[in-house]
């Protein structure tokens, strides 16, 4: 190996530990039972295929030292001994690792009567989440940002709106894949509050290493309180310029593919944006939601984002100005 792909190979293994330690996305820091049976899976894997390694590198010492052989009728019936216990040890092992990794992950897709549940849609490259009601007033969409309760189950139904994805947010819970045309679901519960960070994790084309999700787990009230506040329509604009805005966002290409309740833009192609600002990043983990950001997104998605499915639309600098105006405080 070159001595250059070698410190690289070396900084790649130090991030990789530093973003296990820190907890940052991993697999390594369960915070709810879904994801602590899987972390203990690991390590009984690992620690199983460790102490066979050892094992197995002892034998081959030993019989490294013992070179001169035994008479041969001793040693074939010694190997005869030695293979058939080996055979038995694995079969043996081997059905222990999987009922073990059967009892770690059956309950991630079983139901639970008080779960609440959450639809979330993968898209080339964002996430669609709704969150049904019995009352079809009390249902509403976001995007990018799943919002929890601690301490109760959550049910995510998974599906795909155009190629195959995988929802992974690994301090929480398993992956699952979302497949177009089929049904899937995880269920964990989250204990710690916090903002865990989610990714895609099947290839789904150009821009999938920026398909980036947050779960903000937030004690009950707090959840309820965000419900509530996305239930709202869009904050009606307050300035001119904010005006111009909404009515730019609603004669301009934007209505087509976005929803702003309360306005007359409702496509169903883009991120809703009736909260927009209510909302961390924009672009599924790309830029954070500042008036800045977002003007520079609209006014070039394609140079941030190469590939996306939002256009460029042509606007006027005061144009560009009056949206951003009017989503940055779409709260
Ligand atoms: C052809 C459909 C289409 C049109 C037209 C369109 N967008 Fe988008 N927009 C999208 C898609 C798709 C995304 C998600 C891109 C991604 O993250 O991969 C998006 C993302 C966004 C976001 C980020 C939302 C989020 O939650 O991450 C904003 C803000 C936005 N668009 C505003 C606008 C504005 C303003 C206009 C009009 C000038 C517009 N869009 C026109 C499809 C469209
Ligand atoms: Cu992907």
């Amino acid at each position: 190996m070159k001595p250059g792909r070698a410190a690289r190979l070396c900084f790649l293994l130090l991030c990789l530990c530093c973003a296990g330690c820190t907890g940052w996305q991993s697999a390594m820091d369960p915070q709810g039972p879904a994801a602590r049976r899987l972390d203990q899976l690991f390590w009984l894997f690992t620690g199983t295929a460790a102490l066979i390694w050892l094992l197995v590198m002892l034998v081959l010492a030993l019989a490294l030292l013992r070179r001169r052989m035994p008479p041969e009728a001793v040693a074939e019936h010694r190997s005869t001994v030695a293979v058939g216990g080996a055979v038995a040890a694995t079969v043996l092992i081997i059905t222990g690792l999987t009922f073990a990794s059967y009892l770690a992950t059956r309950q991630d897709s079983a139901g639970h009567a008080d779960a609440l549940v959450i639809r979330v849609r993968g898209f080339q490259w964002w996430w669609e989440v709704t969150y049904p009601d019995a009352a079809p007033d009390h249902s509403f969409l976001t995007a990018n940002e799943i919002h929890i309760p601690v301490g109760r189950p959550v049910r995510i139904e998974l599906a795909a709106a155009d190629v195959i994805h995988s929802f992974w947010v690994p301090n929480l819970a398993g992956k699952q894949d979302m497949i177009p045309g089929r049904d899937n679901a995880l269920t964990f519960t989250v204990q710690q509050p916090g903002i865990y960070r989610g990714q895609c994790a099947e290839f789904c084309g150009l821009q999938h290493a920026h398909m980036a999700l947050l779960v903000v787990a937030e004690p009950p009230e707090a959840f309820e309180r965000w419900r509530a506040a996305q239930l709202a329509e869009a904050q009606a604009p307050r300035t001119p310029e904010a005006a111009e805005g909404q009515r730019l966002l609603e004669i301009k290409a934007c209505g087509a593919c976005h929803t702003v309740r309360g306005t007359a833009a409702a496509g169903t192609l883009g991120p809703d944006l009736t909260h927009l600002a209510s909302r961390q990043y924009l672009a599924a983990g790309m830029l954070p939601v500042t008036r800045g950001a977002l003007a520079a997104w609209i006014a070039d998605p394609q140079t941030i984002k190469p590939g996306n499915n939002m256009p460029m639309v042509s606007l006027s600098a005061d144009e560009l100005q009056a949206l951003s105006a009017y989503l940055v405080d779409l709260k």
